[in-house]
């Protein structure tokens, strides 16, 4: 982290960076970065090749996410992101800019793509991780910052209940809340309680749509485009679907697959998994990746295609327990 600290020392105008199929420690990472590095006298934008979900509406300065063009910046900062396919369009200006650029991320599969590579899995967020990396340029924390750090934390821990919630995490959330000031539930009840309509018959079709393998232990959750055409939602609402099909007690490994609305043959996969079972070793089948019990990938095949061969793959990794 230190390396990366007087990289951001000795640099000015940065542009910021997070994944495609955004979630929400990516852009609030990305958005507290931006404020962090504003608050020592840097400029920084922030660009996201992804639609963002309604819920992120709620988010302090959620407006300037791609509110610039990306023309010339000195240095260029990768948060949360383990692939540079992940960064979609922009992984451009890292491939030509590659001495210039520095990642932060919390997954053990990030390929350290960049100059300066900081990678620790063992923290539940990047959100989480940006919290000790403030320390470390003398940022100041603001009630703003503490908003969207905590956004993040509790996104990805489960609203701190998946293993990845150490006791660090629960420090760091503490310590966010005082620093907010405000009550918990004016963070999460708009990310984690506030359906649309929409996205409550979005969750009703994903209950439906639940198909499951081997005497209970594979889920298989499909929806098209046509579906969410009729409900009138994006694929970026499906976030958290794939949930539906883990909670099952006797489910060990739950797949949820999406159609993108432009490519008929494209299908976004996340993948959960309990225990030792590897949800990464199922998505890395496809050249995706993750974390042992959270994963995803992309899979270019009809949808029939596309659900034979993700049922053969988790059939294997269960085969192997
Ligand atoms: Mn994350």
């Amino acid at each position: 982290m230190e390396k990366i600290a007087k990289m951001i020392a000795e640099h000015s105008n940065f542009a910021v960076f997070a994944h495609i199929k955004t979630d929400c420690d990516a852009v609030c990472s990305s958005l507290a970065m931006k404020y962090a590095l504003a608050s020592i006298g840097k400029k920084a934008d922030v660009f996201i090749d992804s639609s963002l979900s309604s819920k992120m509406q709620s988010l302090p300065h959620i407006e300037d996410i791609n509110n610039k063009t990306l023309e010339n910046y000195d240095c260029y900062i990768c948060l949360d992101t383990a692939t540079i396919d992940r960064l979609g369009k922009f992984k451009y200006k890292i491939m030509k800019n590659r001495k210039n650029s520095c990642l932060l991320d919390h997954h053990a599969t990030n390929e350290k793509y960049c100059k300066l590579n900081y990678v620790n899995e063992t923290y539940s967020s990047t959100c989480e991780l940006l919290f000790d990396f403030f320390k470390i340029i003398d940022v100041k924390i603001t009630p703003e910052m503490a908003h969207l750090l905590l956004a993040g934390i509790y996104t990805d821990s489960g609203e701190l209940t998946f293993s990845c919630t150490k006791p660090h995490t629960l420090l760091v959330a503490s310590k966010l809340l005082s620093i907010y000031g405000g009550a918990m539930d004016e963070i999460t009840t708009p990310i984690f309680r506030n359906q649309t309509m929409a996205e409550f018959k979005l969750n009703k079709l994903a209950y439906d749509r639940i198909k499951i393998y081997n005497d209970g232990k594979i889920a298989i959750t499909m929806l098209d485009n046509k579906d969410f055409e009729e409900l009138g939602v994006g694929i970026e609402e499906t976030h958290g679907l794939v949930n539906i099909g883990i909670q099952i007690d006797t489910i060990l490994i739950s797949i949820f697959v999406s159609q993108d609305s432009e490519q008929e043959d494209c299908f976004y996969v996340s993948i959960r998994s309990k225990g030792n079972i590897s949800a990464r070793d199922v998505a890395a089948a496809f050249g995706g990746g993750g974390h042992l019990n959270a994963a995803g990938c992309k899979i270019f095949d009809t949808k029939q295609g596309v659900h034979n061969a993700l049922l053969k793959a988790a059939q294997e990794v269960i085969g192997r327990c």
